[in-house]
């Protein structure tokens, strides 16, 4: 999770770091969803001036507001596809059993 309301050199001296530490611990990027919040406070800065660094590289993103809520159904999402891939064909019969099902998760907004 990035707090992208701070200034620019902040967030990728942040992001440098935390792509370090990936990296040590061998973690393919690929895997990684990088959260941007606070984006209620870009005051028109667009994520995508900074997103084409290469420290965002094979990152996926999702980008919210956890106080306004944007972006909450979207990370929602993104969160389930990356738990329950969906290249599983298996059907829910062939299940092991005990395996999870996909959880239906509750948002404020879906209330
Ligand atoms: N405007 C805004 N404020 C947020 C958001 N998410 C968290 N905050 C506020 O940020 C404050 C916490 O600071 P934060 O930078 O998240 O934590 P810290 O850096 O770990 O201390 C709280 O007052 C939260 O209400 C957001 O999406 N938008
Ligand atoms: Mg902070």
């Amino acid at each position: 999770m990035l707090d992208v309301s701070e200034p620019l050199e902040s967030v990728m001296i942040k992001l440098a770091s935390c792509r370090e530490t990936l990296d040590e611990l061998q973690v393919d990027s690929r895997k990684v969803l990088l959260v941007l919040n606070k984006v209620d406070l870009l005051k028109g800065r667009l994520p995508d001036d900074f997103m084409n660094d290469p420290l965002f590289k094979d990152f996926s993103t999702a980008r919210v507001s956890a106080t306004r809520g944007d972006g909450l159904r979207q990370l929602r999402n993104k969160i389930l596809e990356r738990t329950f891939p969906p290249k599983s064909k298996i059907s829910p019969e062939a299940r092991p059993a005990g395996a999870p099902k996909s959880p239906e998760v509750k948002l404020p907004a879906d209330a």
